[in-house]
């Protein structure tokens, strides 16, 4: 573990700080019943801002195989929406650039297969890469060739050599996770072909901001992007971003197309303006940040306390990484809530990390009937509160806590 003294991007010295959210414990390391006797380890999770390249960025790196090892619990295919999400993006792709079997996608942190299978099923070869063991393994069982490894510059060289390369590259909620930022974008520049194109979705900071999503904040989330940042990223790389779409997946994203050459449509120019209007590539864009989620901390932890004051019983639903940050920065253990539900069977019969909720199936939902459930996974929350009409219907509530605490 090591922390940064210059920009992940630009390399900038000056970084400045925006939030401190404490030591927290690795939002996807799910304890087994065992490790909830064995001291569990805590890393600093602190926000800082470059002034030169607008980069939001944690200053704490913790090794990436520490992060994705063996255990790594998250799997994609667990939400419908994401996979519908999917399969339109890569039918889009298939379509405009008239892809066949000639040609070759290649994923990186394909993680259990959920987009490639789409182009497979549709007779385009893929490639998935991806050091998570458990989700490349079931991406295998699915048909989906998969190199269990960390997609770097070497990597993409070797590839290259071997006459690998793709025409379409894809990287989702992965450019944040990575520590050697430029290593990973000059590695894109290897692996696309001249004529290819790289679509890459990231979380987007003016999202995470405007909505205080500060619970996506994690030690796995490295940086949180603006148009702005990653213009001035690519570009050093010699990679240009010719469009740009904002997607309401997880709270908000940007899906990035990049390309070697250089023609910006209207999106681009249209974002990087919203964004010098905003202020977002300013310091003081980010300074009200901290009071923001102060303020929602204590507006939850008010909210649940006086619940549990009432006799009242609370679950959760959602096992999630962004769910790990906030019952951990809230102060939200078994004194407020009781256990915590999420349909992903990896995840069931573990803990939560720090505060060690348990995890069960959803179903116990309707045998325990708490009164209120906290929605820790938020961004699902029009496809969850569907399944859970039942639960609702038997008048169970549901907590929905960002962008300010609600019950619904
Ligand atoms: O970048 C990352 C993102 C994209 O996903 C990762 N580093 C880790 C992960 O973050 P997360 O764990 O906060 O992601 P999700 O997808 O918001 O987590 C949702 C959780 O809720 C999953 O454990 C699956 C679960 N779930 C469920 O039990 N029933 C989800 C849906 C939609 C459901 O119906």
């Amino acid at each position: 573990m090591s922390a940064i003294t210059a920009c992940r991007s630009c390399g900038c010295p000056d970084l400045e700080p925006v939030l401190d959210l404490g030591r927290t414990p690795l939002a996807d390391r799910l304890l087994t019943e065992r490790q909830l006797q064995e001291p569990e380890p805590c890393y600093p999770l602190a926000v800082a801002f470059c002034p030169q390249c607008s980069l939001l960025q944690i200053l704490e790196t913790v090794p990436p195989t520490v992060l994705f090892d063996g255990d790594y619990p998250y799997y994609s295919s667990f939400s419908d929406a994401l996979l519908r999400h999917s399969r339109q993006n890569a039918l889009e792709l298939i379509a405009a650039r008239r892809l066949s079997s000639d040609h070759l996608v290649i994923e990186l942190a394909s993680n259990d297969g959920y987009l490639l299978k789409n182009y497979r099923e549709q007779g385009v070869p893929v490639l998935g890469i991806d050091p998570a063991e458990g989700p490349a393994r079931q991406a295998e069982q699915a048909g989906i060739p998969t190199l269990r490894a960390f997609f770097t510059r070497e990597l993409a060289q070797e590839l290259a050599q071997q006459g690998r390369r793709a025409d379409v590259i894809h990287a989702n909620n992965v450019l944040a996770h990575v520590a050697d930022t430029n290593g990973f974008v000059a590695g894109i520049s290897l692996l696309l072909k001249t004529n290819g194109v790289a679509v890459i979705e990231v979380p987007y900071v003016k999202d995470l901001i405007d909505h205080c999503e500060f619970d996506t904040i994690y030690h796995e989330h490295l940086c949180y992007f603006s148009v702005t940042a990653l213009d001035g990223l690519f570009r050093r790389h010699h990679l240009y971003l010719n469009e740009v779409r904002r997607l309401p997946i997880h709270g908000g994203s940007l899906r990035l197309y990049v390309e070697h050459d250089e023609r910006p449509g209207d999106s681009v120019q249209e974002l990087l303006a919203l964004e010098a209007q905003a202020r977002v590539n300013k310091a003081d864009y980010y300074r009200d940040f901290a009071r923001q989620v102060l303020r929602v901390k204590d507006t939850l932890r008010g909210l649940l306390g006086d619940l549990k004051a009432q006799g009242r019983t609370i679950a959760a639903y959602g096992a999630a990484a962004k769910g790990s940050t906030l019952i951990n920065t809230v102060g939200i253990g078994p004194d407020l809530v009781d256990f915590v539900v999420d349909r992903n069977t990896f995840k069931q019969g573990r803990y939560m990390p720090g505060q060690h909720l348990p995890i069960c199936g959803p179903e116990r939902l309707l045998t325990a009937m708490p009164d209120y459930v906290l929605l820790l996974a938020w961004n699902f929350a029009a496809e969850i509160l569907a399944q859970q009409a039942e639960y609702r219907r038997r008048g169970g509530q549901f907590i929905i806590p960002i962008p300010e605490p609600k019950i619904v």
